[in-house]
C-alpha cells in the first residue's frame, strides 16, 4: 500500500495536486480549481482488492481519475477535484468492508477501529503499524461543501457485454449482508464412529450450503454465496467438530435480503438440531441498498451520449465505496464493460477502447458539471 501511495503521488504531483495520506490510509490528491477555497468534486475508487484478483477492480477507477486530470492538460475548473484511493473496500482482512470510505463519512468509529483480523490485530493497531495516527481519523472526513463523488468501476458482471455497450450509469447499488456461521459438532474417529452416532460439523455445513444455493436460485434477484469454509481439526480421518463459514447475501430490496438472511439462519438452526449440532452466527455487515444521485445519473447519461454511445442505467450487484459516500454527498458511478463478465479473478479485463470512451465520457461530464448552475445549488448531507 505504501508503494501504491507513492506511485499515485508520482502521477498526481506533476499535475499540481496536493497529495496526502489520511489516517485511514486513503490516498487524497487535490487538483486545484481556478480559484482557491473552491468546493471539491471527489473522484476515486479503492486500492485494495481480493486474493488472486484481477488487475482492474478498484484501481481502474483511481487510474481513470488521474488520466482524466491529465487530459485536462492544465485546465482548471470552477471546482477542485480530489482523487481518492480508498485503502480498504473489500473487507478481506478484517471481514468487514468499506473501512477507508467510512472514514470519509465519519463512521470509522471506536467499534470498527476495534475489529480484529485473523491474527488478533485490530484496525487501530494496523493503522499505527502502517505509520499513521488513529486519533486523526476524524480529519479524513469530507468537507461540508463537497459537491459530490463519482466512481469509475468495471461492472464485474455479464450485462454490458450482453448488451454490447461500453459504459453505463449506475442507478442503485444492491444491499449486502455478510455473516460468519460456525457449525459445532463432536470431533470423533472416522473409522470407528457409526454414521447414526455422528455430530459431523462439515456434513451439517454442507447440507446448509445446499439450502443457501436453493433459496437464492428460487428467489428472483437474490444472490447468496458461501465463499469461505474452514474445518477443525481438518484431518482426513477425523470427523470435524467445527465448520466455520462465511455468508454473503445481496438484493436491491433490503426487505427481501433481510428476510432471506433470517430464513437461512432459521434453517441452519433447524438442520443443526436434527444433526445434534449447534450453530453460532456473527453478523459482519448489514449494508442497505443505496440509490445513486438522480442529477448525476442524468448528467452521466448525457455525457455517455456525447461520447457517441447508447446510454444505459443499471443496478450494481457488487458493493462500492459510492454506497458509503452517498451517506454524505451526492454520489454516482460509471460502469465499464467487463469482458466475459469475469471479476475477482486474474482473467478480469477491460477493453482499451472502452477505457478511452470512459475518459472521453468523464471529460464531457466535467464540462457539463462546470457549466451547470444546478450543480452548485445542491445542498449536501455532509
Ligand atoms: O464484494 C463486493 O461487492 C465488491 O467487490 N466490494
Ligand atoms: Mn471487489
Ligand atoms: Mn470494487
Amino acid at each position: 500500500m505504501h508503494e501504491g501511495h507513492q506511485e499515485i503521488a508520482r502521477w498526481m504531483e506533476p499535475l499540481g495536486a496536493q497529495v496526502r495520506i489520511d489516517a485511514a490510509g486513503n490516498s487524497r490528491a487535490v487538483y486545484p480549481a481556478e480559484q482557491p477555497n473552491a468546493p471539491r468534486l471527489l473522484i476515486g475508487s479503492h486500492l485494495d482488492t481480493v486474493p488472486n484478483a484481477g488487475a482492474y477492480d478498484g484501481i481502474l477507477g483511481v487510474v481513470l481519475a488521474v488520466a482524466l486530470l491529465e487530459e485536462l492538460r492544465g485546465r482548471r475548473l470552477p471546482f477542485a477535484i480530489e482523487v481518492v484511493g480508498f485503502s480498504e473496500e473489500e473487507g478481506v482482512r478484517f471481514g468487514t468492508p468499506f473501512i477507508g470510505s467510512r472514514a470519509l463519512v465519519g463512521r470509522l468509529d471506536e467499534e470498527l477501529l476495534g475489529v480484529q483480523d485473523a491474527r488478533g490485530i485490530s484496525v487501530r493497531e494496523a493503522i499505527k503499524e502502517f505509520g499513521l495516527n488513529p486519533a486523526e481519523v476524524s480529519q479524513a472526513e469530507v468537507q461540508s461543501d463537497t459537491l459530490g463523488y463519482f466512481e469509475f468501476h468495471i461492472e464485474q458482471g455479464p450485462i454490458l457485454e450482453k448488451l454490447n455497450l461500453p459504459l453505463a450509469a449506475v442507478e442503485g447499488i444492491a444491499g449486502q449482508s455478510r455473516l460468519e456461521l460456525v457449525f459445532l459438532g463432536r470431533t470423533n474417529h472416522a473409522g470407528t464412529t457409526p454414521m447414526h452416532l455422528r455430530c459431523d460439523a462439515i456434513a451439517g455445513a454442507a447440507e446448509w450450503i445446499g439450502v443457501v444455493e436453493r433459496l437464492a436460485m428460487e428467489t428472483s434477484g437474490l444472490v447468496a454465496t458461501v465463499g469461505k469454509i474452514e474445518a477443525k481439526p481438518g484431518a482426513a480421518n477425523v470427523i470435524a467438530g467445527e465448520a466455520r463459514l462465511t455468508l454473503d447475501v445481496r438484493h436491491i430490496s433490503d426487505e427481501i435480503r433481510v428476510q432471506a438472511v433470517e430464513d437461512l439462519i432459521r434453517q441452519a438452526n433447524g438442520l443443526a438440531a436434527r444433526r445434534g449440532l449447534t450453530v453460532r452466527e456473527s453478523p459482519l455487515l448489514n449494508q442497505p441498498a443505496v440509490a445513486m444521485d438522480p442529477f448525476f445519473i442524468g448528467q452521466i447519461e448525457q455525457a455517455i451520449v456525447q461520447t457517441g454511445c447508447k446510454p444505459h442505467r443499471m443496478v450494481s450487484g457488487a458493493g462500492h465505496d459510492a454506497m458509503i459516500l452517498a451517506e454524505k454527498v451526492p454520489s454516482a458511478m460509471i460502469f465499464l464493460r467487463t469482458p466475459g463478465g469475469i471479476s475477482h479473478d486474474p482473467a478480469e479485463s477491460v477493453l482499451q477502447d472502452d477505457v478511452e470512451k470512459a475518459i472521453a465520457c468523464g471529460l464531457h461530464l466535467l464540462d457539463r458539471l462546470a457549466s451547470s448552475p444546478d450543480f452548485y445549488k445542491r445542498t449536501n448531507r455532509a
